[in-house]
C-alpha cells in the first residue's frame, strides 16, 4: 500500500499540452520514487463529451466533466491543471484560486497585463500554490546552464541572444480561429509569436540573465487577412507573425530576440547564446542534451567549443533517468516541472516560475508589443 499523500489532478483542456501534462502526471513516480506526493489523474474537463471520454481512457483519467466550473466545484480535486487557450487562462485560474484549489497553467499566463493582474492577486490572496509551464526550463542542458552562469563562470555578461523559428502559417491558405487554429487568432491568444514563443525566450532569459529594463521592437503581420473558422468571413488578421526586439537587461547586457512563423524549414527552432567576459554558452532544442561552452581561461593550445553532452548523473534532473550516455527529449521536461511541483508541496518553497514570476513575462510582452505599435523604446517597469 503506498503511503504517498495524494495529489488529485483536474485538468481542464485535452489538446496538445494536456497530453504533455498528463504524461508528466502518469510517468513522475516511476523516476521520482523519493518524492512524497503522488499526482492521481482525477478527471479531465473538455466541451467535447467524445473528445473528452476519449482522452480520459487514453491518459487514464478516472473521470471526465463537460463543464469546467463542474470541476472546480468538486472537493476530490485539489489542483487544477488549465490546458485551454488563453482566453480561458484568467476565469478558470481565478475560480479556482477562490475554490482554494492549486493551480497550474499553461504558458503564457494570459492574454495580457489586466487579466495577468487578476490572477497574481487571486493566487496570492487564496493563498494557493500555482506555477506556469514554462517548460524549456527543466531540459537539464538549460538548467545546467543556469548552474554555470550562477556559478559565476561567465563572468560580467555583455550578450543575450535569442531565436524561436517556425514555418506553418506561411500559407495563405490557413484560416485563423477555431479550435485548432486558436493561435492565430488575437481575441483567443492575445498577441502571434510575442505571446506563444517568444514568451518562452523572455522566461529562459530572466532566469538566466535578470530582469531586462527597457525594449524596442517591431512586429509583422505577413498575411493582413485570413478566412476565420468560426464565423466563415474573410477577416483582419490581429496576430503578429514575426516580432524582432532588442534590449538592455538590468544587469547591463544587451539582449537580441527573434521570432517567427515564416522561417521556411525551422519547425521548433528555439537556440540562444550567451557571451560572457571569460565564457560563452550556447543550447539549441533541436540538440536539446548539449550545451556548448567556451571558456577563454582554457590553455590556447586546447581552447574551443566544448560540447557537453549533458547525460551525466552528476546533471540536472539526469540521476533520474537510464545511464550516463543515454539521452532524454522534450517530453521529460514536463515530467521534470511536475516533480518540481511536487517537491514545492514538501518544502513549502514556491515552484519558480510562479503566477507572479511569470507577471515579468507579460511586462516585458506587452512592452515589446507597445513598443512595436509606437516605435518607441519602452520601459518594462512602466507596464
Ligand atoms: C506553438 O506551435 C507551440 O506549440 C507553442 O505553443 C509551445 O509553447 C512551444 O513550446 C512549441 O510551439
Amino acid at each position: 500500500m503506498s503511503k504517498k499523500k495524494e495529489l488529485r489532478i483536474g485538468l481542464i483542456g485535452c489538446g496538445f499540452m494536456g497530453r504533455t501534462h498528463s504524461n508528466g502526471y502518469r510517468r513522475v513516480w516511476n523516476f521520482f520514487p523519493e518524492l512524497a506526493y503522488k499526482p492521481v489523474l482525477q478527471a479531465v474537463c473538455s466541451r467535447s463529451e467524445d473528445k473528452v471520454k476519449a482522452f480520459a481512457e487514453q491518459w487514464g483519467y478516472a473521470s471526465v466533466e463537460t463543464d469546467w466550473k463542474k470541476l472546480i466545484a468538486r472537493d476530490d480535486i485539489d489542483a487544477v491543471d488549465i490546458c485551454t487557450p488563453n482566453n480561458m487562462h484568467a476565469e478558470i485560474a481565478i475560480a479556482a484560486a477562490a475554490a482554494g484549489k492549486m493551480v497550474l497553467c499553461e504558458k503564457p499566463l494570459a492574454r495580457g497585463l489586466e487579466e495577468s493582474r487578476r490572477m497574481v492577486e487571486a493566487v496570492e490572496k487564496a493563498g494557493v500554490n500555482n506555477t506556469i509551464w514554462y517548460n524549456y526550463r527543466r531540459i537539464p542542458a538549460v538548467t545546467l546552464a543556469k548552474q554555470i552562469i550562477d556559478a559565476g563562470k561567465l563572468g560580467r555578461i555583455f550578450h543575450y541572444r535569442a531565436n524561436f523559428l517556425q514555418d506553418w502559417t506561411i500559407s495563405a491558405d490557413l484560416p485563423q480561429g477555431g479550435e485548432s487554429l486558436w493561435r492565430m487568432d488575437a481575441d483567443v491568444a492575445g498577441s502571434g509569436v510575442t505571446g506563444d514563443l517568444l514568451a518562452h525566450c523572455i522566461d529562459t532569459a530572466i532566469w538566466l540573465n535578470g530582469s531586462i529594463k527597457d525594449v524596442s521592437a517591431v512586429t509583422e503581420t505577413f498575411i493582413k487577412e485570413r478566412v476565420h473558422q468560426l464565423t466563415g468571413k474573410v477577416e483582419k488578421v490581429g496576430i503578429d507573425d514575426a516580432c524582432i526586439f532588442h534590449c538592455h537587461f538590468e544587469n547591463g547586457s544587451l539582449g537580441l530576440f527573434e521570432s517567427t512563423r515564416y522561417a521556411r524549414g525551422h519547425k521548433a527552432l528555439y537556440t540562444f547564446e550567451i557571451n560572457g567576459e571569460h565564457a560563452s554558452i550556447r543550447w539549441d532544442l533541436h540538440d536539446l542534451n548539449r550545451l556548448e561552452y567556451f571558456d577563454h581561461r582554457d590553455e590556447s593550445i586546447v581552447r574551443g567549443w566544448r560540447s557537453i553532452h549533458v547525460t551525466d548523473g552528476d546533471q540536472p534532473y539526469m540521476d533520474k533517468w537510464w545511464v550516463p550516455g543515454l539521452s532524454i527529449g522534450y517530453e521529460h521536461s514536463f515530467i521534470h516541472q511536475v516533480a518540481d511541483f511536487l517537491k514545492s508541496l514538501e518544502t513549502g518553497t514556491p515552484c519558480s516560475p510562479t503566477f507572479r514570476e511569470a507577471y515579468e513575462t507579460q511586462q516585458v510582452c506587452q512592452a515589446v508589443l507597445d513598443s512595436a505599435a509606437s516605435a518607441n523604446w519602452k520601459t518594462v517597469a512602466d507596464q
